[in-house]
């Protein structure tokens, strides 16, 4: 069994209800268990365009390997309404219904052509950091914190 964090985010088609549903989904993936899901989170797009987005960080403990995971949540990405993941090259950062990225996963560092772990932008990121630190605050220090305080988010549930 892993523990793993998942990021969740969306600022298409009723955000809050598609990262509310997330929450659950995630849950229901086989071999998965859903831990602790952090409050759900206003945020303004970060090196990105379009409305704010919601933003959530759950915690999981699955017997998934870290590869199944991930199809596991392209699954859901791709339910949601999100183009599958081979057609979608050409739109990096474009506003989505749903998006689930793998930040942590045990103690695994992997650099491969398909996942990068821990997530590479996690640290640059209010929206991931802010309700990470929420539900595991011994993983996020205050100087993390300090250095994306700039960013705009704000605690809705
Ligand atoms: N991939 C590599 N590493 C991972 C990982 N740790 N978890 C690969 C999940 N996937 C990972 O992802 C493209 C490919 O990344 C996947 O096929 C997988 O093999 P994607 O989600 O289809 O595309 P993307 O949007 O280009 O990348 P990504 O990483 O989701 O984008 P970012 O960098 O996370 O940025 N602003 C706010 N306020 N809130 C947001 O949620 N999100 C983004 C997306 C930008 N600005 C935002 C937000
Ligand atoms: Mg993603």
């Amino acid at each position: 069994m892993v523990t793993a964090y998942i990021a969740l985010g969306s600022n298409l088609d009723d955000p809050a209800h598609r990262v509310d549903a997330a929450r659950l989904a995630v849950g229901g993936i086989p071999q998965t268990r859903l831990v602790v899901v952090s409050s759900l989170y206003q945020t303004k797009p970060v090196d990105a365009s379009g409305d704010d987005y919601i933003n959530a960080v759950i915690k999981i403990e699955t017997e998934l390997g870290i590869y199944q995971l991930l199809k596991e949540l392209q699954r859901l990405e791709s339910l949601s309404g999100r183009a599958l993941a081979q057609d979608r090259a050409h739109l990096h950062n474009a506003p989505r219904t749903l998006d689930l990225d793998i930040l942590l996963y045990g103690a695994a560092r992997i650099e491969s052509s398909t996942l990068t772990v821990p997530h590479v932008r996690m640290w640059q990121r209010a929206f991931v950091l802010v309700p990470l630190s929420e539900i595991a605050p011994e993983l996020v220090s205050a100087e993390q914190l300090a250095a994306v305080s700039g960013q705009l988010i704000s605690r809705l549930s």
